[in-house]
């Protein structure tokens, strides 16, 4: 596996060599989840997450058939949307679904020749360029679909100085508990069906630009009963990194099956987000009672000094702290990365999150796979989906 990392070619030089990036992009503008109590989901991510209150739509403001609540923490943007009717197709999506990501926005400079460069490259369009305008400037958006029914919004917001967008008022609570450290989305996951993730492979190539930027095998990623493939693809500027898994043939159920089932489709799977003080944010998200996947054992701990000093690295955490919390440390010639993932955050098995703290390293934790998703494949068991 060791050998593998070594001959990545990380791909980016691609699009920094002459090629113009004909879909520019700045970085991610917000995450939209449908979810069946939006009041809900906000108090958890509050609560749990250490997210803050931001802006509002809903009754109060004039919008009669949806609800929406924007958190923030640093640069993470979180929008939960519930319908307020039955008519609302927004309940099909919760239906089908449960609760998940609908939209991943992405931060463009200009928002209709974003939508007109991926159609015209074969996107199917969701939104077509809109502008929304209030007191404080014009916001222009516009969509197209990804896999599953899963959407990527293009966000123009260079004309705007209000809070979040136009419809939305801003909002203070009496109740702010202590952001926990989170600062940005280091990337985004999505699970495809069978045989599909050379398909998306191309779609972001193709249609947005993207470049692979690193591949897992399943003869990488595998464990003694099931196993997954899965490509990363990259804007050009690398601020935007998307891996795709889709399911591989093992003994038992993989667990992207086991997502595809529970998702009924492709989707969403994890939202990895970035912190400086892995050890900090892990304690607090902890004892606010956010739930992490088993640890890893006692000899995976002891087989971590042997891989750092491979490529050279000192660790500059504790590993006994480490080994306490359950962070995960993967290395790679660059440099090395600390990780920890989340339990589903809903009762469907499908959508969870990552903790990741990068110190040089670029990878996904290639050398954490086997210990990860034998940990996965443990809360399998207990859900008799193994
Ligand atoms: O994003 C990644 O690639 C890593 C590892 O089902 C990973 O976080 C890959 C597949 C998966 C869970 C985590
Ligand atoms: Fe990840």
């Amino acid at each position: 596996m060791k050998k593998d990392i070594k001959s990545v070619n990380y791909g980016l030089e691609k699009i920094f060599d002459g090629a113009q990036d004909f879909l520019p992009l700045m970085g991610t503008d917000y995450v939209e989840l449908y979810v069946g109590n939006a009041k809900q989901a906000a108090h958890f991510y509050k609560s749990a997450f250490g997210f803050q209150t931001y802006a509002y739509k809903g009754l109060e403001t004039g919008s009669k058939d949806s609800v929406s609540y924007v958190l923030m923490q640093d640069k993470i943007r979180l929008v939960l949307t519930s319908p307020l009717n039955s008519k609302n197709p927004i309940n099909d999506h919760i239906v089908k679904h449960g609760d998940g990501v609908k939209v991943i926005a992405l931060w463009v400079e200009d928002a209709k020749k974003s939508w007109e460069e991926t159609t015209k490259r074969g996107a199917k369009s969701f939104m077509e360029p809109t502008v929304e305008e209030d007191e404080h400037g014009k916001v222009v958006r516009s969509g197209i679909y990804t896999y599953g029914e899963t959407v990527h919004l293009f966000v123009e917001r260079k004309d705007y100085n209000g809070t979040f967008l136009p419809g939305y008022k801003k909002i203070k609570s009496e109740f702010q508990p202590q952001p926990v450290g989170l600062k940005f989305i280091d990337h985004m996951v999505g699970n495809v069906g069978w045989n599909e993730m050379n398909t998306w492979v191309k779609w972001y190539e193709e249609v947005m630009g993207f470049v692979n930027f690193l591949s897992f095998d399943d003869k990488q990623i595998h464990t003694e009963y099931s196993a997954l493939m899965s490509k990363v693809m990259s804007n050009g500027n690398g601020r935007i990194k998307f891996p795709i898994n889709e399911p591989a043939e093992g003994k038992k159920k993989s667990q992207i099956e086991e997502y595809l089932d529970f998702y009924e489709g492709a989707g969403v799977q994890h939202i990895a987000v970035a912190t400086d003080d892995i050890i900090k944010t892990v304690s607090d998200l902890r004892s606010r009672g956010v739930e992490f996947l088993s640890t890893p054992p006692e000899a995976y701990y002891k087989a971590i000094p042997g891989r750092l000093e491979e490529f050279s690295h000192e660790l500059r955490e504790d590993l006994e702290t480490l080994r306490k919390l359950g962070i995960m440390v993967d290395a790679d010639e660059e440099g090395y990365l600390l990780q920890i993932f989340t339990k589903p955050v809903q009762d469907r098995p499908t959508l969870f999150f990552e903790i990741i703290q990068r110190m040089g390293a670029r990878g996904f934790g290639a050398g954490n796979f086997k210990a990860l998703f034998e940990s996965i494949e443990r809360e399998q068991q207990l859900r008799g989906t193994l």
